[in-house]
């Protein structure tokens, strides 16, 4: 059975009229030597393409789903395997995200729920070998259920906190058994909705002792791939721990587990926090931690994580940028964590939502690579900083000088002349590219 009614997409190049064509996304075309796939390693998260019905807090789904039969059965599960292959086919996207309770039912009990996770595995793992196809990472949803409701993690009922270890266990152990380059802790829960109620210091160890465990259950059973955590300031809870990648940083720094974990970062997200999605990279980046992109974009006017496809070509040219400058990515890559409006709610907007996400990327990557090429940007800035090059700047830099021996360079100068900024000159130069 075919639900994708659209040919394979093949790109066509900038002058094709054809929807279901890239117009700039040429799979195997290098890109500074590198294959543009290689480049973006573009994921599917199996949550929007195969289980978000487009649902908003005032109206229920509309999102059409002729394969599924609105069961809560494995059965029906292990049928949306299949159509998500389809979809990836069709677009060519070589890895996907999961988190638990997207690909099998949550059950009656723990056991049941395991043990129809078990068969969805065996059958993706089935699929994987057949397409080539990898797990960009996994994770499991401690945020829907209502025994969730004040935290997994960080909730204050220590029966839940066993289940929500007992669930992240075999959520790793999938994600091993599908040979997974990475794992994923989004805590959407993890923080409060009132101080007035919550212990802080309390959660946050808990949570470093969580992840501590996740950490060493790893070693136990050879999961080599790294960590990611997502910031995300708020939304479901008033405040997320994992506010944004400072947060993180320090969080990560403070309970020693920064050797472990990498940062996933989304643009949304980033938004939400009251930062550009360029800032949360260049935190990430500058701690060596930037490990895999949430690839989305926000709405400037609603207040709340929208989640939409990646349209902007400054966005995605300020990622590639930084993506670019860190050396590509590892393990991690660009995942559509993004979902169509809810007026798009035929099967055909996947493949539309997906085009036009990988041909911004694509577009982002040509744009960021000339701009290096160019190197008037980095020249600019390397040249602002000049004056730490040599001389007075160049002992500060080297940690030779003190408080007293700055005061008397200062005093034997003359008021110091500084360079203009020219961030519109730089403005014009990148839309010169764009
Ligand atoms: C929610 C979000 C999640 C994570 C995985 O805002 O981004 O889907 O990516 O749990
Ligand atoms: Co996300």
């Amino acid at each position: 059975m075919e639900y994708f009614k659209c040919p394979k997409i093949q790109y066509e190049g900038a002058d094709s009229k054809n929807p279901f064509a890239f117009k700039h996304y040429d799979a195997n075309s290098l890109i500074g030597g590198k294959k543009m796939k290689e480049h973006l390693r573009f994921a599917a998260p199996y949550w929007h393409v195969m289980r978000n019905a487009l649902a908003d807090p005032f109206g229920e789904g509309t999102a059409l789903m002729p394969w599924d039969d609105g069961t809560n059965s494995t059965e029906n599960a292990l049928n949306r395997v299949d159509v998500f292959f389809e979809f990836l086919d069709k677009m060519g996207i070589d890895y996907y995200c999961w988190h638990d309770r997207d690909i099998a039912p949550e059950l009656n009990n723990l056991s049941e729920s395991n043990k129809a996770l078990d068969s969805v595995v065996a059958k993706l793992k089935e699929k994987q070998k057949e397409t080539g196809v990898q797990l960009l990472w996994g994770t499991a949803c401690l945020f829907s259920h209502p025994r969730y409701s004040q935290g997994g993690a960080t909730t204050p009922n220590a029966n839940v906190y066993a289940y929500a270890a007992a669930q992240v266990k075999k959520a790793l152990e999938c994600t091993n058994e599908l040979d997974g380059l990475g794992y994923t802790f989004w805590g959407g829960r993890e923080g409060y909705a009132t101080l007035l109620n919550t212990n802080m210091k309390r959660e946050l160890d808990h949570l470093a002792q969580f992840l501590h465990m996740a950490v060493d259950h790893a070693k136990k059973i050879g999961f080599e791939g790294p960590f990611y955590i997502e910031p995300k300031p708020r939304e479901p809870s008033t405040h997320q721990y994992d506010s944004d990648s400072a947060a993180c940083l320090n969080f990560l720094r403070e309970y020693n587990l920064l050797d472990h974990f990498y940062l996933n970062i989304e643009t949304n997200h980033a938004t939400l926090a009251g930062h550009t999605m360029e800032h949360e990279l260049t935190v990430a980046l500058n701690a060596n931690r930037l490990g895999s992109i949430d690839a989305n974009q926000g709405d400037e006017l609603i207040g709340w994580d929208t989640d939409q496809f990646p349209t902007d070509i400054y966005l995605t040219t300020q990622v590639m940028l930084k993506v670019l400058e860190m050396g590509g990515f590892k393990t991690g890559g660009l995942n559509f964590d993004a979902k169509r409006r809810r007026e798009s709610h035929d099967p055909i907007d996947l493949i539309h939502a997906h085009i036009g996400g990988m041909d911004a990327f694509a577009r982002g990557l040509k744009i960021a690579h000339a701009i290096r090429q160019d190197g008037r940007l980095s020249n600019f800035v390397k040249e602002r900083y000049a004056t730490f090059d040599s001389g007075i700047g160049a002992d500060i830099e080297s940690g030779k000088v003190d408080f007293e021996s700055l005061e008397k360079y200062a005093l034997s100068q003359s008021e110091p002349k500084i360079a203009s900024g020219q961030q519109e000159m730089l403005e014009n130069l990148i839309n010169e590219y764009i």
